[in-house]
């Protein structure tokens, strides 16, 4: 067994550790969210759900960070930077860190490597060394520091449900006619547009495929010209009737729509809680599973390396 499928697959217990790591925000302060690559798409998840439940935050990719330092909403705007990196070493976040701590903020690392440049530099750490990974791309561990970071906007223990939604994902994936599929679409809007992002990148990553994502309503204005037969649009839903009709449209031209939410093919989210790192199950296991089906391994994916450095 490849290490990402292993990874994939030990989600579920790793949600039945992340209790244990709940972040807690202050609500008189304001949280920026950096990091690069699924460590970035965390951060727009982040954001999302903390800007709705009253605490200020933005997010910025490590790159950006560098690239246009002094950013006037980095500062004084900001208070405390959480830099994510699952590796601790990629070096944007890193240099990244040591800009944001240089013009005064506050930093919080978040890494699933000890000893790691993120470690070290930051003031404080949340460790998840429990969710280490072996392979190159990022999976299990995903699901895991989202879980935790939500802090108390998740506090349910999902671990069960992982197994569910995991079983599910795989059920619903194997309908599909893989070696048909050339074209991978993901839709979700607020902090659904951040977990679309990391399904394009799984797509990407792991089965080197031509992906898109996008707002839901969004994509009706223009990028739909590329939908074809050979299409998959994995909507994140919010079960709203626009989204319905839009499934309707997308299906007319030929795509086909796997649908993840609370009434979808991939039923995610109850009344007590919206379960949302386990939206990210059905993407792994897509992104996984592609790869299987053109014979690529997705435990080395071309010109990546686990650490990207400069
Ligand atoms: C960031 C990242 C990963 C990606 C790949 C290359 O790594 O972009 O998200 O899957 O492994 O690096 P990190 O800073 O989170 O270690």
């Amino acid at each position: 067994m490849s290490a990402t499928e292993r990874e994939i697959n030990r989600a579920p217990a790793l949600l039945n550790q992340t209790p244990r790591m709940k972040a807690s925000y202050d609500k008189g302060r304001r949280y920026l969210f950096v990091g690069c690559g699924s460590s970035y798409n965390l951060g727009y998840t982040l954001s999302s759900v903390l800007n709705r439940n009253g605490i200020p935050s933005f997010v910025r990719s490590a790159g950006s960070v560098l690239a246009v330092h002094n950013l006037p909403d980095l500062n004084p705007e900001t208070d405390i930077a959480v830099l994510i990196s699952r590796t601790g070493e990629s070096t944007e976040t890193v240099l990244a860190l040591e800009h944001l701590r240089k013009i005064g903020l506050s930093t919080i690392g978040v890494t699933c490597q000890r000893d790691s440049s993120i470690v070290k530099k930051s003031e404080r750490a949340y460790l998840f060394d429990f969710a280490y990974e072996e392979s190159v791309v990022m999976t299990g561990s995903f699901v895991a520091i989202l879980d935790a970071l939500l802090g108390p906007f998740q506090p349910t223990n999902l671990s069960e449900r992982a197994t569910v939604v995991l079983e599910d994902s795989k059920r619903a994936i194997a309908r599909l006619d893989l070696t048909h599929l050339n074209h991978f679409v993901f839709l979700g809007f607020n902090e659904l547009l951040g977990l679309s992002k990391e399904g394009a990148l799984k797509l990407q990553e792991m089965a080197l495929e031509s992906v898109d994502y996008s707002e839901p309503l969004e994509y009706r204005h223009g990028p739909k010209s590329t939908l074809t037969a050979s299409s998959l649009v994995v909507l994140q839903s919010h079960d709203t009737t626009y989204e319905k009709d839009l499934i309707a449209e997308l299906k007319r031209y030929g795509a086909q729509v796997l649908v993840v939410g609370k009434t979808g093919d991939i039923i995610v989210g109850s009344s007590e809680s919206d379960e949302l790192p386990l939206r990210v199950l059905p993407v792994l296991w897509l992104g996984y599973q592609k790869a299987i089906s053109k014979g690529l391994n997705p435990d080395q994916p071309k010109n990546l390396s686990k650490t990207v450095v400069i």
